[in-house]
């Protein structure tokens, strides 16, 4: 048996989108590959060549993907992940290999200094990790890695073991990180949100005074075209932001960056309501968990959503005021089902309006403002499409039922992960890929795609696929007190 054939744990119960003749199972088959390839035994790395390591919001598209073909291996994912959870309930943006070599990425684990810089922190004396995290789409995924394989998941016990972790880490989040007070949850670097050089963190960037060139080496320019990566200038301010935070061991509420963040707020929303779930199956009760989701949802729309343009923005604690850059973190609060038919049909607006053009002139949602002074489509999070936003968008759309929006959206991704091989993300005109190529979340958000029912409905009469039956509908879990 050949090592996909392996990580394939149900084979009889995929052929829907397996037959490997069709081109959606093709795309399929290759999705799995990458997987498989980019496995290291007890988790994924994003890619071997520019992330050699485990990233945390990798980590949890992964195991959304992976729980369609080895709902096992996307329980381990996560498991791997929260084991190097820190005790404060940080869960650091990488977990390290102690197998790669040092000079493989920066910063680099020497760099960061966890376990002495990060004692005060709790952070874990056994495995080496970065002191920053990412956005929380971990209870969500862990809640649909259970519904891929509720018997599974009962009998290894995943959903006790991993629930007190999921709820240490919100805790953190929203005791530690409500750095404005008004109980939206603060990043305190670019790398945080995940989405490192939008042009939102410019503004707040600019005050940071950049560590000066020779005191680090970048690892990432051997990997990609430095036109296509952030400036110097920038990463010596990440550089700096990070050295005062590690200096400072780890300590929320002396940063000089914190910005509260649409789409990481709306990521822990979405947490928070599927972590309600997960009690709820637990045999105790998800209502005050849905209740604080609700009211995060109207702190989110108090803070950061702008009427008049149709958007959520960005706030800047240390300026004062919202950062008005367009970016695609505006839209991802799509997600939530809290949210007044009025804000749906204008974010509806803006995503298909002159900035995104989403069905118009663009593939992908872009990155950031079409129109924008700082755009540019192939320099990153300036511009350039990710797999993982469009699927946000694309669940958002689902949820909200605007399904022909959803569906082209749907079929757009699907068409760029294969033309691209998978890539890290694309022109959001042309599709033409951009970064790694075979790049994990994009594989993992492929395989999410082609076994949602709708999708493999719409497959099926495109492709001559049989019918599926056992798919969970990703989409459920965003559908707050129902529980679907
Ligand atoms: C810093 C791993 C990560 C993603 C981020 C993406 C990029 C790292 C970097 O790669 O960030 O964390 O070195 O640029 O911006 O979203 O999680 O794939």
């Amino acid at each position: 048996m050949d090592r996909t054939a392996q990580l394939i744990a149900r084979p009889a119960e995929y052929t829907a989108v397996y037959d490997p003749t069709t081109s959606a199972g093709s795309l399929h088959l290759r999705a799995i590959e990458v997987l498989d390839g980019n496995w290291t035994g007890t988790s994924t790395v994003p890619s071997h060549g520019l992330y050699p390591h485990q990233w945390s919001w990798d980590s949890a598209f992964i195991a959304i993907g992976l729980r369609h073909v080895s709902p096992r291996r996307a329980q381990t994912e996560l498991e791997t992940l929260l084991d190097a959870q820190w005790g404060d309930g940080r869960i650091p943006h990488i977990v390290f290999n102690p197998s790669v070599p040092l000079d493989a990425y920066f910063p680099s684990p020497d760099f960061w200094r966890s376990v002495t810089a990060g004692r005060a922190a709790g952070a874990p004396r056994t495995v080496q990790t970065s002191g920053i995290v990412q956005p929380p789409v971990h209870a969500l995924a862990a809640w649909l890695v259970h519904r891929a394989d509720p018997g599974l998941s009962r009998a290894r016990g995943f959903l006790a073991r991993v629930y007190p972790r999921l709820a240490a880490w919100h805790r953190y989040l929203l005791h530690r990180r409500d750095l404005g007070g008004g109980g939206l949850v603060s990043v305190v670097h670019p790398w945080e949100q995940g989405m490192d050089n939008a042009p939102s963190w410019d503004a707040p960037l600019a005050r940071i005074a950049p560590a000066p060139a020779r005191s680090f080496r970048r690892a990432d320019l051997a990997h990609g075209a430095p036109e296509d990566r952030p400036t110097d200038l920038d990463y010596g301010r990440y550089v700096r932001l990070a050295t005062d935070y590690r200096d400072g061991e780890y300590a929320d509420g002396r940063t000089d960056f914190a910005v509260e963040d649409p789409a990481f707020n709306a990521l822990l929303i979405a947490s928070e309501h599927a972590l309600a779930r997960i009690a709820e199956e637990l045999g105790a009760t998800g209502t005050a968990r849905h209740a604080r989701a609700q009211r995060l949802t109207a702190a989110l729309v108090d803070r950061l959503w702008d009427p008049a343009e149709g958007l959520f923005f960005c706030r800047d604690l240390r300026g004062g005021g919202l950062i008005r850059e367009r970016g695609v973190s505006g839209l991802v609060p799509l997600l939530l089902p809290g949210l007044s038919r009025e804000i749906v049909s204008a974010l509806v607006g803006t995503l298909r309006g002159p900035h995104f053009g989403v069905g118009a002139t663009t593939r992908l949602a872009p990155s950031y403002d079409l129109l924008g002074e700082a755009f540019d489509p192939h320099r990153y999070w300036r511009g350039p499409a990710w797999c993982n936003t469009s699927w946000l968008v694309e669940r958002g759309l689902r949820l909200h039922g605007e399904r022909a929006h959803a569906d082209a959206l749907r079929a757009a991704v699907l068409d760029v992960a294969d033309t691209s091989d998978f890539a890290e993300y694309v022109d959001p005109y042309t599709g033409e890929a951009c970064g790694a190529t075979g790049f994990s979340w994009t594989a993992a958000l492929t395989l999410d795609l082609l076994h949602d029912t709708q999708a493999i409905q719409e497959t099926q009469a495109t492709h001559r696929l049989p019918h599926g039956t056992a798919f969970d509908r990703a989409d459920s879990s965003f559908k707050g007190g129902d529980r679907g």
